[in-house]
């Protein structure tokens, strides 16, 4: 047997066992910093961060939060466009950690999510708000983000006052088994049509 078909045919093989486990998520969009400017939130005020994205997976995002004193726990959303909430998840106060020197030291925060399907170059929102409204600048969180952004799959919501503004975040997409799968008979049936021309 040709070496080549051979190899084809193993790889098949691989590709086709690798389908039965799961993949580690890949990041698909983001505005990764570094952080140069942030706006804060609280229950009352709500930011977000608009993002297209280019897979359908979604199963984890990160978010880069300041945390100054006791300022309550952070609701994050992924809704749609139209407002649709698709996913709502609660972050403790307490695994967020706490800028104790007031200079906006920031941390990127992980939100694991039960995979969410989204329409690929569909624009959806980040939104964040906080459970307590901050009475003191103390007491206060901020989402930290870059001015002159280059992204360009979306705009903030200081898009009004603040042009070319986007908030740090990244978004995390599963690798779909069956775009591999297609890719593997692909490369299959490449070789074989090469060996019998
Ligand atoms: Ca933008």
């Amino acid at each position: 047997m040709n070496a080549k078909i051979l190899s084809a045919m193993i790889g098949y093989i691989v590709i086709l066992n690798c389908a039965n486990i799961s993949y580690a998520s890949i990041i698909d969009q983001q505005q990764p910093g570094p952080r140069n400017y942030g706006f804060w939130f609280e229950k009352d005020i709500t930011r977000w961060q608009e993002f297209t994205p280019t897979m359908t997976v979604l199963d984890k995002i990160e978010l880069n939060i300041t945390r100054w004193g006791d300022p309550g726990n952070v609701i994050v959303e992924i809704c749609e466009q139209q407002g649709n909430i698709l996913y709502s998840q609660i972050v403790q106060e307490e695994n967020i950690p706490k800028d104790d020197t007031y200079d906006y030291t920031s941390n990127w925060i992980s939100i694991d999510i039960p995979e969410i399907s989204l329409n690929i170059n569909i624009p959806y929102l980040i939104k964040v708000n906080s459970s307590e409204a901050s009475s003191t600048v103390e007491n206060r969180y901020f989402w930290g983000g870059v001015t002159n952004s280059e992204y360009t799959r979306g705009i903030s919501s200081v898009e009004n006052s603040w042009q070319d503004y986007d908030f740090c975040f990244k978004t995390y997409a599963t690798p779909e088994p069956a775009t591999l799968i297609t890719f593997g008979l692909g490369s299959f049936v490449c070789l074989r049509k090469r060996k019998i021309n």
